[in-house]
């Protein structure tokens, strides 16, 4: 029992010493505080605040040779397309060398382009097309683990005495009760089957949270820092702008790899919440980030709204800004699908807004190449309301306060695509899952695991760009894409966007414009005005005397609805019907109809 006078002592001690840990580090930048006057509603102003983010999925983005796989002469070819739109940053996933078992998040040589992408010659050219046209570039950072065929690899599983064995993680199996070999701990891969693969070499397992040939790198091991380092700066230094990181906050693991005990459901909370963490990527900020005019975005699977101001808070020296999946991920339990509804995903962003303070920064997404397409699942694909619902969640996106992200295709208003048997899928996520649930386990039939993929698979949002009515949608000129097109590509493409003033390219195109001339659009508070309404979504967002009023009506029933506490609705500033009712208490929603006011 803790001697009674202590504790108010403890109490203080524990408080002062949680200030000391909380209180970030003051920098040498730091002592030069951003004078007040800079600051932006509190804010300090910077160009990955203000951007809005493009992410190319290279494999099915253009194909340039006809081989049915999409390639970076194939990205060089669209720049226009993207400028035209006037994203501000491209985010391009992994390019690197990869045997492809997770289509480049198993990467072999992180310092050479993909055979199938192309060169590093039409990587700098691609780079210099995307500069010229005023646009920057970050490229996908996936150093959590490597491929199983990257050289550190094949050296460290050779002998456990090989100068790279203490690059991954080696540890000797345990007998089990039935007197079996039993992996060293219970820890289960995220695409199904234990996380630890046995290798007869040295007779011992290897971790791989992901793929069986995607081996996690021991960050605790400071070559292996040292290493990635390197890497960063060898793409910074070609005139890379910054990096998205690939599950960053799993970098630093366990120590001793205990089994998750049964109160740990979620092992990807315990993953990303190793006591390194932070101070590894303080070293990499200071080592590398820092020394850049770069930008940093955290994929932060395992991360809690709560915590993310300790990666994000700009006086920790961390990253600049992370993905939080609360609301991309609220159609799903676990790998299903699940419906929703719209107040909880309203409460998701008031959340948002009380817990990050102006030294935070956030990202505003709803799509991206690990979630099936975006109005299919926040929208309505349907022939009726397909074009207003695509229209009204990017405006969503363009109006919440954090950097928006643009998922290819979602400006075309891209859908899912109709599975119907299993040989049409790709992903290692859903092929997996299929061996394990349904030919293993038998705990799910194959309807019906078929049918939650429609959902959920990640092969929904993988399917080739369609970028015109020609075969394969003119994605390729050759006979077979790698995945198939999605068949109502002759009506839903880009080339029919760009020519159509009403299109969803267009209205995107105007959104963007909008928020790059409204810094109360970027920077501005954020209050909901009725988190509990069931189908009307409608906030203000205010600067100053800057105050713009935006509502969306997120069913396909029209409402007529009374703004709350006597508020009018100012002057109309977009709409994704057009009209212009104004200056009135009461709006006549259609379906799906999403408007923009200035008050
Ligand atoms: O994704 C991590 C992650 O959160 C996903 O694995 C996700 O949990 C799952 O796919 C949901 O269906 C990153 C990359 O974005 C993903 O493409 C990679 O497969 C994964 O890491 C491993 O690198
Ligand atoms: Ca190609």
């Amino acid at each position: 029992m803790t001697p009674r006078f202590l504790g108010p002592f403890l109490f203080t001690a524990t408080l002062s010493l949680s200030v000391i840990f909380w209180a970030p580090r003051p920098s040498a930048a730091q002592s030069g505080q951003p004078s007040r006057a800079r600051l932006i509603n509190g804010y300090e102003p910077s160009w990955w605040k203000e951007a809005v983010v493009y992410q190319i999925y290279p494999r099915s983005f253009q194909d340039s040779n006809g081989d049915g796989i999409g390639d970076l002469k194939g990205i060089n070819s669209r720049l226009d397309y993207l400028q035209k739109l006037g994203v501000n940053v491209i985010w391009l996933s992994p390019h690197y060398d990869s045997p492809n078992a997770d289509n480049g998040y198993d990467i072999r040589d992180y310092r050479k382009v993909m055979t199938e992408f192309g060169t590093m010659a039409d990587f700098d050219e691609m780079l210099a097309g995307i500069k010229k046209r005023h646009m920057r570039l970050i490229v996908d950072l996936v150093v959590n683990h490597t491929s199983d065929e990257h050289r550190w690899f094949v050296e460290s599983r050779e002998s456990k005495d090989n100068p790279y064995r203490d690059y991954y993680f080696w540890r000797p199996g345990k007998v089990g009760p039935d007197g079996k070999m039993q992996p060293p701990n219970n820890y289960m891969s995220v695409f199904s089957g234990s996380a630890w693969q046995f290798d007869p070499a040295t007779n011992e397992y290897y971790l791989h949270y992901f793929a069986v040939k995607q081996p996690d790198l021991n960050w605790d091991n400071p070559r292996v820092r040292k290493e990635v380092f390197d890497i960063m700066r060898f793409w910074l230094d070609k005139g890379v702008d910054g990096f998205r990181m690939d599950v960053i906050p799993f970098i630093s693991k366990q120590p001793g790899l205990p089994d998750l005990t049964p109160e740990q459901k979620d092992a990807g909370a315990v993953w990303a919440n190793g006591p390194h963490r932070d101070e590894y990527l303080q070293e990499m900020n200071r080592e590398v980030l820092s020394k850049y005019d770069d930008m940093s975005v955290g994929e932060a699977a395992g991360i809690t709204l709560g915590q993310e101001p300790m990666l994000v808070d700009d006086r920790r020296h961390e990253l600049n800004e992370i993905f939080n999946f609360d609301a991309v991920r609220i159609n799903r339990a676990g790998k299903h699908y699940v419906s929703w509804a719209l107040s909880q995903f309203k409460a998701i962003y008031t959340e948002h807004d009380r817990v990050l303070g102006k030294h935070d920064w956030d990202t505003v997404f709803l799509s991206n190449h690990d979630n099936p397409r975006l109005v299919s699942s926040f929208g309505d694909d349907s022939e009726q309301f397909r074009v207003p619902s695509a229209k009204l969640l990017e405006t969503l996106l363009m109006t919440m306060r954090g950097t928006p992200y643009i998922y290819q295709g979602d400006e075309l208003g891209m859908t899912n695509y109709p599975f119907k048997s299993m040989d049409e899928f790709n992903d290692i996520e859903a092929l997996n899952g299929y061996r394990d649930e349904v030919q293993g386990q038998h705990t799910v039939t194959e309807e019906a695991y078929i049918e939650n993929l429609r959902h959920m698979s990640r092969d929904n949002s993988r399917t080739p760009m369609q970028w015109d009515d020609s075969p394969n949608a003119g994605f390729t000129s050759g006979s077979k894409p790698w995945l198939a097109v999605n068949p109502n590509y002759k009506a839903i493409n880009a080339a029919q966007a760009v020519a159509d003033p009403d299109s969803i390219y267009n209205y995107t195109a105007r959104l963007i414009a909008l928020r790059a001339k409204t810094p109360a659009l970027i920077y501005g508070d954020y209050k909901d005005l009725d988190p509990q309404h069931a189908h009307i979504f409608v906030y203000l967002r205010t600067l100053g005397n800057e105050k713009y009023l935006v509502v969306h009506n997120f069913s396909s029933e029209p409402i007529a609805y009374k703004l709350p506490a006597g508020l009018k609705a100012g002057k109309t500033v977009m709409g994704n019907y057009g009209g212009d009712e104004s200056a009135t208490a009461t709006l006549h929603l259609k379906g799906w109809e999403s408007r923009i006011y200035k008050q």
